[in-house]
């Protein structure tokens, strides 16, 4: 909650200008009574006039002067919270933006939405609501009681009893509904997970026919958060009437015992019209109050959940790099001994790995799935860090570097596809922002996919829908790797990614990449593709288990035959 208020500190001179716009308001409003007791006793009983006149004249001044506090108040507050929030917003974004893939494995995206989107709403609207309202509430009910006590002390004691009594039973309201509201944020991220992932999947629901199973896990969670919010809203209103009943007991006791100190003379008409119109303004003031609880609550339950992602030390990106321009140039890739497991798990996908790839060569892993190729290649981009053993580029740890100059000399084209929305230039060019027109072109040719763009209507200006469409998985694919070869990389990371291409195409591609110069390590199942490299590293369950030549694999290792004889039998054997 602090943390978040800190973001509220830009705009202090805006939020005391505000704030007392706010007071100015409060004192004018709590003054009319005041008045308005004054031009009773003096005016009305008097039958004097002047005297009314006089007052009537302060009473529409006041009022004046609160109207133009009031609207000057919305003006600023406004300010003040569209501009918090914003800020609020954009430092979440660097912040996640900062995560490790680690830190970000624990919030899936459903998660993080829904607190770039309903959380910051919800503090957003209650900065705004207390600079305008909701601070006000409490300062009527301080304000009438001490105003109360002015023009009659033995009337106004009433307040004594049932102000505390009220103020006792709010703080416990809150209390108990904080919890409920955290709840319902909760049941809020759940709801959205199954939105999302049904918008994302709608292809192969249609296709297995699953609306109706899709449709009951909608509902569920829908129903969730609807019995959550149901919860906390009932607890809440519940109060009010509590609220109610106690202020107009107050109210009765103000007029039993003020029209009997009238009897006795030890009072006027006009205090006893004062008083009640301040216990009025104090009930009003006080049955606003389950709405500032239900505000308040609902405004710390978000706070902690933004706080929670603020407050996330991730050191791992930023480490260690003692040269800030230490950058890949040669593009050595060595592995020693390493052994690693992702953060939420025991067992390791890697165990003593070691290797040297050496600058300009080729290697390729070949394993089954679940081996751990795609872990491996998490590696080298720092993705993730290892647990024992080290990892080189250039005789160099890896840790050694600024995390930017090493991902900078590194293609990585990713097992899956993913393309951004936008046009195929703005996809390509998303690798090397700086990439004249002339490379981003050579890159679609070396990447095979320069002839299929120019096919598309708007040839690089074709824009790729959300998640490409519009395009097939072999497109996607080459589109990937253009990406990855705009940038020049002296490390290039394939992986898999020649699955979805024709032994042709991929030739060629391999062919054009070759005059890049850079490593590369590619994983692939093919042993056809893996032929093609200068080396070939077999991996099986997280370890090396053969590394070779092609010749010295088949000759070396059972499981490699097996392998190649399943996908072309007879022609190694004839080859042997
Ligand atoms: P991968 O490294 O993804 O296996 P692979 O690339 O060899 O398999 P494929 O040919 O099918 O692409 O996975 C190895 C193990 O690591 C597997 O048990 C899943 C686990 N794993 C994670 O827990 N988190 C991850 O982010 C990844 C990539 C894998
Ligand atoms: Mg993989």
């Amino acid at each position: 909650m602090k943390l978040i208020f800190t973001f509220l500190k830009p705009y202090k001179a805006a939020a005391v200008a505000a704030f007392s716009l706010m007071l100015t308001e409060l004192a004018a409003e709590l003054l009319l009574p005041y008045f308005l007791g004054r031009m009773i006793n003096e005016g009305v009983l008097a039958k004097d006039m002047d005297r009314i006149s006089f007052w009537g004249g302060i009473m529409i001044g006041t009022a004046l002067l609160s109207f133009a506090a009031g609207i000057l108040n919305s003006f600023y507050s406004a300010h003040v919270s569209y501009a918090f929030g914003y800020d609020l917003r954009s430092s979440l974004f660097r912040k996640v933006q900062s995560f490790s893939c680690s830190t970000l494995n624990k919030y899936p995206p459903s998660a993080l939405i829904t607190r770039f989107t309903n959380d910051i709403r919800q503090i957003q609207n209650t900065v705004f609501m207390s600079l305008r309202i909701m601070a006000k509430a409490p300062l009527t009910v301080i304000g009438g009681v001490i105003m109360a006590f002015v023009v009659n002390g033995r009337l106004a004691a009433v307040f004594f009893i049932t102000v505390p009594v009220l103020i006792g039973f709010l703080y416990w309201v809150f209390k108990v509904s904080r919890g409920m509201f955290r709840n319902m944020q909760d049941r809020v991220d759940k709801l959205n997970r199954v939105m999302q992932e049904n918008l994302a999947g709608m292809r192969i629901i249609k296709a297995f026919w699953r609306r109706d199973y899709e449709r009951i896990r909608f509902e569920r969670a829908n129903e969730d958060l609807s019995r959550a919010t149901r919860t906390a809203f009932q607890f809440i209103e519940a109060s009010s009437p509590v609220l109610f009943f106690v202020m107009n007991m107050s109210l009765a006791a103000i007029l039993w015992f003020g029209s009997q100190q009238i009897g006795s003379g030890q009072t006027n008409v006009g205090q006893v019209v004062s008083v009640v119109n301040y216990a009025l303004r104090v009930s009003m003031s006080m049955s606003m109050f389950s709405f500032i609880i239900t505000s308040f609550s609902r405004t710390k339950a978000s706070a902690d959940r933004i706080g929670e992602i603020m407050r996330i030390r991730d050191v791992s990106e930023e480490t260690g790099a003692a040269d800030p321009n230490l950058a890949v140039t040669k593009g050595k890739a060595e592995f020693r001994h390493v052994t690693f497991s992702f953060p939420d798990k025991d067992e390791p996908v890697l165990k003593d790995i070691s290797f040297t790839v050496n600058p300009g060569e080729k290697l390729a892993i070949i394993g089954a799935t679940g081996a751990g190729k795609t872990s491996l290649f998490l590696l080298l981009p720092r993705l993730f860090d290892v647990q024992s053993g080290e990892i080189l580029i250039d005789d160099t740890p890896i840790t050694a570097y600024p995390v930017k100059n090493l991902r900078d000399g590194i293609g990585f084209i990713p097992q899956t596809p993913f393309l951004f929305s936008g046009t195929i230039r703005e996809n390509i060019a998303w690798g090397n922002t700086k990439a004249a027109e002339e490379e981003i072109i050579r890159a679609a040719e070396d990447a095979q996919i320069h002839a299929a763009i120019c096919n598309f209507p708007d040839r690089y200006d074709t824009r790729v829908g959300q998640k490409g469409v519009n395009l097939s998985g072999g497109q996607k694919q080459r589109i990937s790797i253009a990406r990855a070869l705009v940038r020049k990389p002296k490390i290039l990371l394939m992986d898999d990614s020649t699955s979805a291409l024709d032994a042709e195409t991929e030739s060629r591609l391999l062919e054009a990449i070759r005059r890049y110069r850079c490593t590369t390590i590619l994983i692939t199942q093919k042993i056809s593709t893996a032929r093609m490299a200068d080396k070939i590293c077999l991996i099986d369950d997280g370890r090396i288990a053969a590394l070779g030549t092609h010749e010295d694999l088949l000759e070396a290792s059972p499981l490699y035959r097996k392998i190649a004889e399943s996908q072309s039998g007879k022609e190694w054997h004839y080859a042997r």
